[in-house]
């Protein structure tokens, strides 16, 4: 089977480097979005998101006339969804959310329109187990003219697999082509064909499997490094209360050699771990119960944080009555949702200074040394240099371990260390 065009549907942090990526191997690449300005953005040679090294592959492959971007589908040989697949916010704290397919489902019913006999469809986007099998229902009714793999096996006319992508934000492109790829025909020959389009260009093995697998694989993959951080988190909080150190705790235990206990922090930021253990919950929310605990814990770490904070300040008010909680001022250090990154999105950080900001009557000082502006929802606070919050504040906040503040630490206040940086028990350091 050769690939002589493909489409990529969703334009995103995921489908724009792909469809670069293929580009730049010289196939031609159409980028479907439904977004008309991300059209235009790319079909200018720009993009619309933040990561290393893409706007070189974007605007070169561009320049030569293998990507292009339009917001209506045309045929193709190959075609990857790479669309959101959102929850429908829960109406109760504890409602476990729910997974909305309606992108997939959108965009499987508009590549149906232009699907020909031996086109090859891929699903990218993080799913809930059995949503390849969903998707291929949905294609099949919309062309019953041709035949699948639900129902043909190797001999359908189209051939599906679910393809999860495994990339680190920052580092997409690096991995995307190094890591290894997970293979998730609907049948054998689905596998095959899937394995011949990635090794286009990934450099690490293609491995086969099923969709379902796959499916569950990139699901386990994210659920595993919740519940290990969820593990971290319970037992700095556990920690706290037995006056133990619990980044000497952590480094101690990891010298064990069947030991590796990742990192606590003040709560999972990002749009994936603290996301896609919820497509397992949702599925069994009987069964599926550390996975949900996991949740909760981690979900919950910001709310101790802000606990802290306030405990800190009742200290200091109770040890200096003369002052008031306005002459206090706060710094917050770190408010993107992982260290040496300027993305802001579902940050744990960013929303314990929101809540710091609406609670704390005195001066709120945020040092985020990745951004030059602060977000709109924080705008009452005040973006610093480090220099200016570690002489001014009375209590400092570490939020995030950026290097700026592993090299940097205050030399006077109340220090609250979420990360582990400032503290001075870890053997180590
Ligand atoms: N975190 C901790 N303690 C740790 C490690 C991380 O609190 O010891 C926090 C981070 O500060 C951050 C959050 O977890 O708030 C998530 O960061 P991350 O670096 O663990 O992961 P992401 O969300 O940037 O990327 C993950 C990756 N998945 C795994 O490592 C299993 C990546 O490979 C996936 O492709 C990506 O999710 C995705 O798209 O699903």
């Amino acid at each position: 089977m050769t690939f002589k065009t493909i489409s990529v549907i969703g334009l995103g942090y995921i489908g724009l480097p792909t469809a670069a990526i293929f580009a730049s191997r010289k196939i031609k690449v159409l980028g479907v979005d439904i977004n008309q300005s991300i059209v235009d953005t790319i079909n200018n040679g720009k993009i619309h998101i933040v990561e290393p090294e893409l706007d070189i592959f974007v605007k070169n492959a561009v320049k030569e006339k293998y990507l292009r971007a339009s917001t209506s589908v045309e045929s193709a040989d190959a075609f990857l969804i790479a669309v959101p697949t959102p929850f429908i916010p829960s109406q109760k704290d504890t409602d476990i959310p729910q997974p909305d397919l309606k992108y997939i489902e959108m965009a499987s019913r508009s590549i149906s329109q232009v699907l020909k006999k031996g086109d090859l469809v891929i699903l990218e986007s993080t799913s809930p187990v059995g949503t390849s099998e969903i998707m291929a229902g949905w294609l099949s009714e919309e062309r019953p003219d041709l035949s699948f793999p639900q129902t043909h096996g190797n001999n359908a006319d189209i051939k599906i697999a679910y393809c999860p992508e495994r990339v680190l934000p920052g580092k997409v492109i690096y991995e995307l082509i190094a890591n290894d790829r997970l293979i998730g025909g609907m049948s054998k020959s689905c596998s095959n064909a899937a394995a011949k389009l990635y090794e286009i260009f990934v450099e690490g093995s293609c491995i086969i499997t099923n969709a379902r697998t796959a499916e569950m694989a990139k699901l386990t993959e994210n659920a595993s490094r919740d519940v290990n951080i969820a593990f971290a988190n319970e037992l700095s909080i556990l920690c706290d209360q037995m006056d133990v150190d619990v980044w000497e705790l952590i480094a101690l235990a990891n010298r064990h050699p069947r030991v590796n206990i990742l990192q606590p922090g003040p709560g999972v930021g990002g749009h994936c771990i603290a996301v896609d253990p919820w497509f397992i919950v949702s599925q069994f929310p009987k069964d599926a119960r550390l996975i949900k605990e996991a949740r909760y814990i981690n979900d919950n770490k910001p709310k101790w944080v802000l606990n802290k904070v306030n405990s800190v300040i009742e200290n200091i008010l109770v040890k200096k009555p003369l002052i008031s909680p306005d002459d206090l001022i706060i710094a917050c250090y770190g408010l993107a949702f992982k260290s040496n990154i300027d993305d802001l999105r579902e940050s744990p950080a960013l929303l314990i200074a929101k809540k710091i900001i609406d609670m704390h009557p005195g001066e709120v000082l945020l040092v985020e040394p990745h951004i030059t502006k602060l977000p709109i929802n924080l705008s009452e606070g005040r973006l610093s240099d480090f220099d200016h919050a570690s002489k001014k504040a009375d209590i400092h906040l570490l939020l995030v371990d950026h290097d700026l503040f592993k090299n940097n630490k205050p030399s006077s206040g109340e220090i609250i260390d979420t990360r582990g940086i400032w503290h001075s028990g870890n053997i180590d350091k």
